[in-house]
């Protein structure tokens, strides 16, 4: 009887490897590319949260006093995460082309090494400025066929594509516990990081957010800089308009990964919207914005710009920034209204 007690609880034991092929089996003409581009990805996550859970001790909390394309110093923590991702993506033939928060060119394949039919753009450590205290942070990444012919190395073409044409998207979040969450448009599903065996484990299958959130999340000390339609927007969040929508929770972490995933398991509408000093918001498109709005419409939910769907947004370059109005479908639907004025 031990053994079928042993082997029941086996049967729940999904690691993010055998949920890969599960996905993999839905596309009959799959080559097995994705998934291994994602068992890469799952591999530098375990690497990158190993470093992060050890940062408070090892010599690699601070700055490098290096400041990187974004005009921001890097963080030691920024470093290594780009370092690993680059280790883990670069020579296994999967990709034609990386892009990455911390580069300003696409990372091209090194000469000798082949590239494969994807691309992949990543936010190697999103958060830096709460890695020192201890807040939750994460990697975000986005993946798209290549478009450039051939099987040769890619280029900028291969990476400003429109995240409605992604073909996976995912992030991994640094929290209470190292969790990671990942779609290939066939619906949400999160896992958690078990460290006694060193895998991550399904955890949440199916991930959907409610249409309706009640928590709202925006930096509020930029009030005086928004457009009065966004002030209004805000207002009728916080319940304070004459429209009697009931009040939301404020919940603002200052991490997009962490606020973004409390607000698609819970419900609720995360706001970075344009202002007086950053005309097209903060958040970067590629790279943050059109991978969690994947995940997040594959989960029930919406995200916009405020006048466009994110996913509809064709790039131009590779660090264009966008305003977000991201979570609850109907939250977002409404911010689109009041910031068109219908
Ligand atoms: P603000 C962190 O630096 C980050 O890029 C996102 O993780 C976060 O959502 C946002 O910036 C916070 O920006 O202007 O509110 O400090």
């Amino acid at each position: 009887h031990a053994g079928a007690a042993v082997k029941s609880n086996l049967a729940h034991v999904v690691t993010i490897e055998r949920h890969i092929m599960d996905q993999e089996r839905m596309h009959p003409e799959a080559t097995g590319a994705l998934s291994n581009l994602l068992y890469d990805v799952g591999l530098a996550a375990k690497i990158i949260n190993s470093h992060v859970r050890m940062a408070g001790l090892a010599d690699i909390l601070g700055s490098t006093n290096v400041v990187n394309v974004q005009g921001e110093v890097v963080q030691k923590l920024d470093e290594f995460a780009e370092a690993t991702m680059q280790h883990a993506l670069l020579h296994t033939g999967r990709v034609c082309v990386l892009a990455s928060e911390e580069d300003e060119q696409p990372i091209l394949i090194p000469v000798g090494y082949p590239s494969g039919k994807y691309t992949i753009l990543y936010d190697p450590r999103d958060g830096s400025s709460n890695i020192d205290v201890n807040v939750s942070i994460g990697t975000i990444f986005s993946i798209h066929s290549r478009v450039t012919p051939g099987d040769g190395p890619g280029s900028l073409v291969d990476c400003l594509q429109p995240g409605r044409t992604q073909v996976a998207a995912g992030y991994v979040l640094y929290g209470s516990s190292t969790m990671m969450v990942y779609t290939t448009g066939h619906g949400v599903h999160g896992f958690t990081f078990d460290p006694t065996i060193g895998e991550f484990l399904l955890s949440h299958p199916d991930i959907t957010t409610p249409a309706v959130g009640k928590y709202y999340s925006v930096n509020e000390s930029y009030f005086p800089r928004w457009d009065p339609k966004v002030q209004a927007l805000i207002k009728r969040y916080k319940g304070l308009d004459d429209n009697g929508g009931e009040a939301k929770n404020c919940r603002y972490i200052g991490s997009l990964v962490a606020d973004f995933h409390r607000n698609l398991i819970a419900g609720g509408v995360f706001c970075y919207p344009a202002d007086k000093k950053a005309p097209t918001g903060k958040l970067r498109l590629l790279y943050e914005c059109a991978p969690l709005a994947f995940i997040c419409e594959q989960a029930g939910g919406y995200a916009s710009d405020g006048t466009q769907a994110i996913l509809d947004i064709v790039p131009t370059e590779l660090h264009q920034r966008s305003p977000l109005y991201i979570g609850s479908r109907d939250d977002v639907r409404m911010a689109e209204r009041m910031l068109s004025g219908s």
